[in-house]
């Protein structure tokens, strides 16, 4: 009897050994929780150390980052041979890194009147793109790489030649110059001169010399529309600068 007891006992810790055995899998589980898309930005914000006109600097030319509304980069009504200035921006984008281009559109190189003094310089071309005054104003645009805030060796030379000739400008894209990034600023500077412009990045010198712009200049007006334009890097590793087009107004 005894022995047929013990028998029971074995059988019914077997069955209860069989039993937990169904939970005592090895296992493991690994929890994502709350899955989100969420759009990136890039979101460009422009601040500018100012404005210099003639060696003076020019009130109320500086700002703090934000989007631009309604600042004017230049406006000028009475330029001179010989004059000259400066203009700083400084772009930053957000968390995304950026490509940057700086896009001239809508010039004109007004002739305004023809006036006297002009005439007599021997001045026929009349019309909204009649004018002088670009052809014979010089534009350096360089990057500011030491920060110096002056035109120094290592600085990026983004466009130096004739007014008339600014359109597209490189910041930084597939060809040339480096992303931006949320963790840098981009100093950018545009010196310009009625006359010619000589520039000498080994001493961080600009001169003006306005002896060459002439009286088939006085009265003339350009104007144009300069816009920064920042789009992502990623994905887009053939942006060219060169190849934006901006939408036309309206359309
Ligand atoms: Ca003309
Ligand atoms: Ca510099
Ligand atoms: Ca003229
Ligand atoms: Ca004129």
């Amino acid at each position: 009897m005894k022995k047929i007891l013990i028998s029971l006992v074995a059988i019914v810790v077997v069955g209860a050994a069989a039993i937990g055995g169904t939970i005592a899998f090895y296992n493991d589980t690994e929890v994502s929780a709350g899955n989100v898309f969420t759009a990136g930005t890039i979101d460009l914000t422009v601040d500018s150390s100012g404005a210099v006109y003639n060696d003076g600097t020019v009130a109320g030319s500086s700002w703090d980052a934000k989007n631009l509304d309604g600042e004017e980069f230049f406006n000028f009504d009475d330029i001179k041979p010989a004059d000259r200035g400066s203009r700083n921006i400084s772009l930053h984008v957000g968390d995304n890194d950026a490509w940057a281009c700086l896009l001239v559109t809508n010039q004109v190189n007004d002739e305004n009147t023809i006036i006297n003094p002009e005439a007599i310089a021997l001045d026929t071309t009349s019309g909204p793109q009649g004018g002088e005054l670009a052809q014979n104003t010089d534009v350096l645009v360089w990057q500011d790489n030491d920060n110096s805030g002056s035109y120094t060796n290592g600085d990026d030379e983004l466009y130096n030649g004739a007014l008339s000739g600014l359109n597209n400008i490189t910041v930084s894209d597939s060809i040339t110059g480096s992303p931006l990034t949320n963790a840098q600023t981009r100093e950018i500077y545009i010196a310009w001169c009625a006359g010619d412009q000589t520039v000498d990045g080994a001493n961080g010198t600009i001169a003006c010399d306005g002896g060459g712009m002439g009286d088939v200049v006085q009265t003339d007006k350009f104007s144009a529309d300069m816009t920064v334009y920042a789009v992502q890097v990623r994905n887009n590793t053939d942006f060219k600068c060169s190849e934006v087009q901006l939408p036309v107004d309206g359309s």
